[in-house]
């Protein structure tokens, strides 16, 4: 049994030689995203008390307003990874373009590239209601000592060598996987310390939980009104119940813990969903896969899916293997 005292610290150096480019860069890379976390958290939590909230006036490469936090949450996130000597290239949200990073040196000889969603769910914010980081970690694939291309960010998710979440819910979590299964480990606010709070998470085969905006029901295509009427039709051990809490991060890690399913369908308004695949969809997906869940855009397993452009946006169901089978099953007899 593990041992829930054990930190993330100690899990990172024990763990270390698991991972196959066991030089510790990784282990760094995770470090930082750490402390990263812890800084954020800290605004996160006194959001309220301080006049950081409400739109920053800008949008994002995405036409959404920036709340000022995600502002915060991209810089801080940025400049600790840019600090660590570890990646050569970030790709976020908040950014139009992904950032090269050449190094103190400005060898461009660093290996790994991040694509990060820094603070997901930000509209919750000025609301009170938990919200989210998502990373997602790949080994460059062009020349050690040039800048990185935008082909280092359009690998398929199935190349991840890392990925996970920082929920800044009623307690703050790090979950993360890199290749050996999921751990969680939970914020000791008081002494800034990470603990081992979630060993060797499980996403149960099956669930009662369905998550996803019915407002939009009309706009869905035919086989997710199908498999929604069919949760909750009353026969077997349903109807399920509809939990949606309209952060990504909050609705996956209960799913994953109590069983169910999150689906962002792809809607006559939005015919390409509005998840994005290279910082939403795939470390969300690479975190369902390594805890036995499953995750696919209705057809096509997310993993495999070739990326194509740094922001593009894919339809999502994730979660419990066999609701997602069932989702699935509905979408393609449509
Ligand atoms: P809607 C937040 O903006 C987000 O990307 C996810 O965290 C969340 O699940 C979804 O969008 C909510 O979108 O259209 O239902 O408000």
């Amino acid at each position: 049994m593990a041992n829930k005292n054990k930190t993330l610290g100690e899990f990172i150096i024990e763990n270390q030689t698991e991972f196959k480019y066991s030089s510790g860069e990784l282990s760094r890379l995770i470090n930082s995203i750490r402390l990263a976390a812890k800084v954020v958290n800290h605004e996160v939590n006194k959001a309220g008390l301080v006049d950081i909230l409400g739109t920053a006036g800008e949008t994002n490469v995405q036409g959404e307003d920036q709340q000022k936090l995600d502002i915060y949450a991209n810089d801080v996130f940025i400049k600790t990874l840019t600090n660590r000597e570890i990646v050569c290239g970030i790709a976020s949200e908040e950014e139009d373009d992904f950032i090269t990073i050449a190094g103190r040196n400005e060898k461009n000889d660093n290996k790994y590239i991040v694509l990060i969603d820094p603070l997901d769910g930000s509209s919750n914010i000025d609301v009170n209601v938990s919200v989210g980081t998502i990373f997602s970690i790949y080994r460059r694939i062009t020349p050690e000592g040039t800048p990185v291309t935008i082909d280092d960010f359009l690998q398929p998710g199935n190349k991840q060598v890392a990925a996970g979440y920082i929920v800044y819910g009623t307690s703050t979590m790090i979950v993360y996987s890199t290749g050996h299964g999921v751990n969680g480990f939970t914020l000791n606010p008081a002494i800034g310390t990470y603990y081992l709070s979630h060993p060797n998470m499980q996403f149960p085969e099956d669930g009662t939980i369905y998550s996803v905006n019915e407002g939009n029901y009309v706009h869905f295509p035919q086989g997710v009104k199908d498999y929604i009427k069919y949760c909750q039709k009353e026969e077997e051990d349903r109807p399920y119940t509809s939990r949606y809490i309209g952060s990504l991060v909050s609705d996956f890690h209960r799913n994953m813990i109590k069983g169910g399913i999150y689906m962002y369908p792809n809607t006559s308004k939005d015919p390409k969903g509005k998840l994005r695949l290279l910082y939403e969809c795939n470390p969300m997906a690479y975190i369902a896969e390594q805890s036995g869940g499953k995750a696919s855009d209705g057809f096509t397993r997310i993993l495999d899916i070739k990326p194509t452009e740094l922001h593009q946006r894919v339809p999502f169901f994730c979660g419990s293997k066999n609701m997602v089978a069932k989702a699935e099953s509905f979408m393609k007899k449509a």
